[in-house]
């Protein structure tokens, strides 16, 4: 990390979806994603062939303190595990306090939900998708191109997994016949793109 204060410009690649400088990258593999698919044994079975990177991450060097605003871009791949597109894993924030992300390229899709509330934001370049605090919040690439945006977030948010792990999302995003479906669990549509 740069010294605490320290006032920088970095550049944004739109289509690689990176940040640099970047104070650390990072990837996530189907192979540890599998669980959160609907279909967990077909995405092992698709891992084990070729264990794709589904997304990858960098985080601008921005310290972790009180006040900072953390700059960070992700890259999500195009694919998908059955009719289920690739996505991130999703969060909660362990503080109360909300993000946003700003669509750089592709086609994609902020899907929010807080108890029985399910949202879903259409993302592309020139979209800012707002996440209220108290949302847990995952993106879907539904395009055939890689999907990228920056997320511009309180540094101390934090990432709280289990939550999303042990209750998931309440929809789910599946392609339709030329686009795809935000469906709930319990079966109903909330939005679609066809
Ligand atoms: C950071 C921001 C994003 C996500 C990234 C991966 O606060 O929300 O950079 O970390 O999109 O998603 P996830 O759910 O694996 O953290
Ligand atoms: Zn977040």
């Amino acid at each position: 990390m740069t010294e605490p204060g320290v006032p920088f410009g970095a550049r944004l690649f739109a289509i690689e979806g990176r940040i640099d400088p970047a104070a650390f990258d990072s990837e996530r593999r189907l192979s540890e994603l599998a669980s959160v698919f609907a279909d967990p044994a077909r995405a092992r079975a698709m891992a084990a062939a070729d264990d794709v990177v589904v997304y990858r991450g960098s985080t601008a060097p921005v310290p972790e303190r009180q006040g900072e605003v953390g700059l960070a871009t992700t890259r999500i791949e195009p694919g998908r595990v059955g009719d289920e597109f690739f996505m991130t894993h999703g969060h909660l924030h362990r503080l109360l306090e909300g993000e946003a992300y700003i669509g750089m390229a592709g086609q994609g899709g902020l899907l929010l939900r807080r108890g029985t509330e399910v949202a879903w934001v259409e993302m592309q370049a020139g979209i800012v998708g707002h996440i209220p605090p108290g949302w847990a919040h995952r993106t879907v690439n539904v395009g055939e191109e890689p999907f990228t945006f920056l997320a511009v977030y309180p540094r101390l948010a934090g990432h709280d997994y289990p939550p999303v792990a042990r209750e998931g999302m309440g929809a789910r995003v599946l392609r339709a016949r030329f686009g795809y479906r935000v469906v709930r669990d319990d079966g109903t549509e909330i939005a679609a793109r066809r």
